[in-house]
């Protein structure tokens, strides 16, 4: 059975090419930087926006109506398991992401959820076997059932910090058995409204404490799989306690889970938090935590995580670039969490949605890959740092300064020379480099 019947294989075509059905930049066999564009990029399916949204919103009902939503139950859920694969197939997008309520209902006991999901891994398992598509995270959904209203980890109620501990127990089982390359926390209820009726710190303790045990476990089942958390500052929760890179790191280091944990950056989230993406990736990589990436954009005019398909350039290249930069994305990758405008309700829009992400981060890969090669920005921040490099500049850098051998040298220097920082000249660059390419 094909769920996409009227489309076939996406092909790189080419700049030249005016199929929308086809890639213009993205070439998966490419070498650029002496690796290929598919190791470069590593794209991944967001189950969850691509097989189960339908266009809800607040003020309105589904607009999406799939050839899978003809059926029911577990039903249903294997015909989104053959729809992503056919999907994946026809993108050429070698990685998919889920949380468990993706891919099988849930049941009326945690008993009959494991025994749905079991059906559905051992499908997940076969497809992969036969298409040699990877699973690149899995996840759990500890946000949208009622139970979890005061939070999992990070919950006033015992009983249902326990059942979050046998969701996740389970979460790292499925990932094991379908050799995911990351497992990812995002903390959707782990977060608060009021301190009113809050204890913060005994909050993030137990939320550490599920961290731990997650580890033991993942040890005790021979689970390797990168372990990741994804920030983000507020919604749903007013606030997230996952805010930011920076906060995120703070949490790990003070719980010494600092080596265990590296992080999965969205790019929305950042923006949410009033970041660039590139500021969270390199935040990420100065600490040595850029783990994966969460490929999608928000519109600054809303402020909220609506999860666009990316493709601003001048983003697309600048987190390009901080990847290169870090020495490529390693273990993750670039995960579509973006679904098609509740008005871009027809099937082909999901294929339309993830060329317009692909060609993007393809065509940001080649403009970062020229600003790397041509040390474009390089050679400006190194002669932005110029005066570090001898004389009293040498001598900080060393540890050989004191405040005193730095008064004996400022006493003599007068007056201090500065030089412009030339923003306006360098953003010109950047765009004659993203057009060149
Ligand atoms: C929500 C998050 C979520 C995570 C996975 O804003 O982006 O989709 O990526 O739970
Ligand atoms: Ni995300
Ligand atoms: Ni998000």
């Amino acid at each position: 059975m094909s769920y996409f019947s009227n489309i076939g294989k996406i092909q790189f075509e080419g700049k030249g090419s005016d199929n929308p059905f086809a890639f213009k930049h993205y070439n998966p066999e490419q070498v650029i930087l002496g690796k290929t564009m598919e190791e470069h990029l590593r794209f991944a399916v967001a189950y969850w926006h691509t097989f189960n949204a339908n266009g809800t919103d607040p003020f309105g009902s589904a607009t999406m109506f799939r050839e899978w939503d003809k059926l029911d139950g577990l039903d249903r859920a294997k015909a989104r398991v053959e729809a992503n694969f056919e999907f994946m197939d026809k993108l050429n997008i070698p990685f998919y992401c889920f949380h468990d309520v993706d891919i099988a209902p849930e049941g009326a006991t945690l008993q009959e959820t494991n025994k749905n999901l079991d059906v559905i891994v051992g499908l997940l398992k076969e497809n992969m076997k036969t298409s040699g598509k990877k699973l690149l995270w899995n996840t759990v959904n500890m946000f949208s059932h009622p139970r979890f209203v005061h939070g999992a980890g990070t919950t006033c109620n015992a009983d249902v910090y326990a059942y979050a501990g046998a969701q996740l127990k389970k979460g790292l089982e499925v990932g094991k058995e379908l050799g995911a390359e990351n497992y990812v926390f995002w903390g959707g209820r782990e977060g608060y409204e009021t301190l009113l009726n809050t204890d913060m710190g005994f909050e993030l303790d137990n939320l550490a404490r599920l961290y731990e045990m997650a580890l033991a476990y993942a040890k005790e089942i021979g689970f390797d799989a990168q372990f990741l958390i994804e920030p983000k500052p507020k919604e749903p929760t007013k606030h997230q306690y996952d805010f930011d890179a920076a906060t995120t790191i703070s949490f790990l280091r003070k719980y010494n889970l600092h080596n265990d944990f590296k992080l999965n950056l969205e790019a929305n989230h950042a923006t949410l938090a009033g970041h660039t993406f590139e500021h969270e990736i390199r935040t990420a990589a100065i600490n040595g935590m850029l783990g994966s990436l969460d490929a999608n954009q928000g519109d600054l005019l809303l402020g909220w995580d609506t999860d666009e398909f990316p493709t601003d350039l001048y983003s697309t290249t600048l987190t390009m670039y901080e990847v290169l930069k870090a020495g490529g994305i390693g273990r993750g990758g670039v995960n579509f969490d973006a679904k098609v405008r509740r008005a871009s309700f027809e099937a082909d829009d999901l294929f339309l949605g993830h060329i317009a992400g692909m060609d993007s981060f393809a065509w940001g890969l080649k403009a970062a890959a020229k600003l790397t090669e041509e040390k474009i920005l390089d050679s400006i921040v190194d002669n932005r740092y110029r005066t570090f490099k001898e004389g009293i500049g040498a001598d900080i850098v060393s540890g050989k300064a004191t405040l005193a051998s730095l008064e004996q040298y400022a006493l003599q220097n007068n007056p201090i020379r500065l030089e412009s920082g030339r923003q306006e000249r360098i953003r010109l660059q950047l765009s004659e480099v993203i057009f060149s390419v």
